[in-house]
């Protein structure tokens, strides 16, 4: 970590920098370029939330990225959020770091008054949905993510911490007002569109009004996910594991964006990425119009929910024998109970979060690109009748096989 300088009182009280005053902060605050004289600062955010500052010194090249939080969403969205987030965020990339190290950003500083931190620049890498959209797949995804949520996860939990540090990093992690977020986007306005916010093409409103709206065994399902995810304290989630929240290479992985990070069920981690996973399906379903590479972009995405499925419960039954130190839990086939029990949660994220992209204020690229707007609702029948069939019978999914059939088989109806 390098050295925030005593300042200079600019920047000792909080306020939103813009790109000049960020090369400002960078000459004052940070002891990072050798050469000051030539800084370029751009603002490169594409989120809803945060500030993302790309500085590069001219001369050298050497660059970092700062991330920077306002009270306001910059997506004026009138919600207002704790302004520390970032300083969260920064923390939890930390822990990450020491339970699986090399696959978060390295971090170079935390400003807890300016509410920043400065990491290392991944311009070499790309977010894995921009490749997704581009029909491009990784052999190493599975092998790599799976690692990093099992040995993020498990250590965190009951199952291996003393109970008191435990609850101490619940408190620590309670995230209020992110939370609050994903409870309304996620949990409950696809389901009810109660604010009338929800944005669904014209063309599918019947269909949403009838499958989603109407359909109140699918709406008491969702209830029960939700109030698990709001009192599950299992694991110090991610929070946000989408692929747009994920930097990929030919050979790694870097997980960020952790700001939604805060104790929930395990599941809804896992879940998150097999859903966007299947939403980078369905839009190679929608719009790949050569059949053989269609074919072969498919077959490598529903063989990596395959081999997440399978990876992850092996590594993580592993994991559970390394890091078991709580004397209940080391009872014989507690560990499977334990494992089921997060299959059946990753099995209600993955219908839940597949719903929320297409009916909710937060849609995906995935979806919104595609143009042929029959093509799209389509896609989004096959979503939806197969979300709902991971949500209502969340139970019975415990390998990516069965994921991937249930996928194909709404596929095959809706074709
Ligand atoms: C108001 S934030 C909308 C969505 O973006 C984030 O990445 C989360 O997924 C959130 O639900
Ligand atoms: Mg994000």
């Amino acid at each position: 970590m390098i050295d925030v300088h005593a300042g200079s009182g600019r920047f000792d009280k909080y306020f939103l920098m813009d790109e000049n005053d960020v090369v400002q902060y960078a000459k004052e605050k940070l002891n990072f370029f050798e050469d000051t004289t030539n800084l370029e600062c751009k603002e490169i955010g594409d989120g809803n939330l945060n500030y993302v500052f790309r500085i590069v010194d001219k001369n050298s090249n050497k660059s970092l990225i700062l991330k920077h939080s306002s009270e306001d969403t910059r997506a004026k969205s009138g919600r207002k959020l704790n302004i520390d987030r970032n300083v969260v965020e920064c923390k939890i990339l930390q822990l990450q770091n020491k339970y699986c190290p090399g696959f978060v950003p390295e971090i170079y500083m935390l400003d807890e008054v300016m509410n920043c931190y400065a990491m290392e620049d991944l311009s070499n890498y790309t977010i894995m949905r921009t490749a997704l959209l581009k029909n491009k797949t990784y052999s190493h995804f599975a092998d790599n993510i799976t690692t990093f949520m099992v040995d993020t996860l498990l250590p965190t939990t009951d199952i291996a911490l003393n109970h008191k540090e435990k609850k101490r990093l619940v408190k620590e992690y309670i995230n209020t007002d992110l939370c609050e977020i994903s409870e309304q986007l996620v949990f409950t306005e696809p389901f009810g569109n109660f604010d009338k916010e929800n944005i669904v093409l014209h063309s599918m409103e019947d269909f949403v009004q009838q499958n989603i709206y109407n359909d109140n065994s699918l709406r008491v399902e969702c209830a029960k996910l939700k109030f698990n995810f709001m009192n599950n304290a299992q694991a110090l989630l991610h929070g946000d594991l989408h692929t747009g929240s994920i930097f990929i290479n030919e050979d790694k992985i870097k997980v960020f964006d952790p700001e939604f990070a805060f104790y929930g069920p395990i599941g809804y981690d896992v879940g998150n990425i097999i859903a966007n996973l299947f939403l980078a399906w369905a839009h190679g379903y929608a719009t790949i119009e050569n059949e053989n590479e269609k074919a072969n972009y498919l077959l490598n995405i529903e063989k990596c929910v395959v081999d997440i499925v399978r990876m992850f419960k092996s590594k993580f039954m592993k994991k559970f024998s390394e890091e078991v130190t709580d004397l209940m839990a080391k009872s014989d086939g507690f560990d499977s109970w334990y494992l089921k029990s997060v299959l059946e949660d990753t099995s209600g994220t993955v219908g839940l979060e597949m719903i929320r992209r297409i009916v909710g204020i937060a849609p995906v690229a995935d979806i919104t690109s595609i143009e042929d707007e029959e093509k799209r609702a389509n896609i989004e029948k096959i979503l939806i009748f197969s979300g709902k069939e991971f949500i209502l019978n969340r139970s019975q999914y415990t390998t990516g096989e069965q994921f991937v059939e249930t996928l194909k088989n709404a596929a095959q109806r809706f074709s």
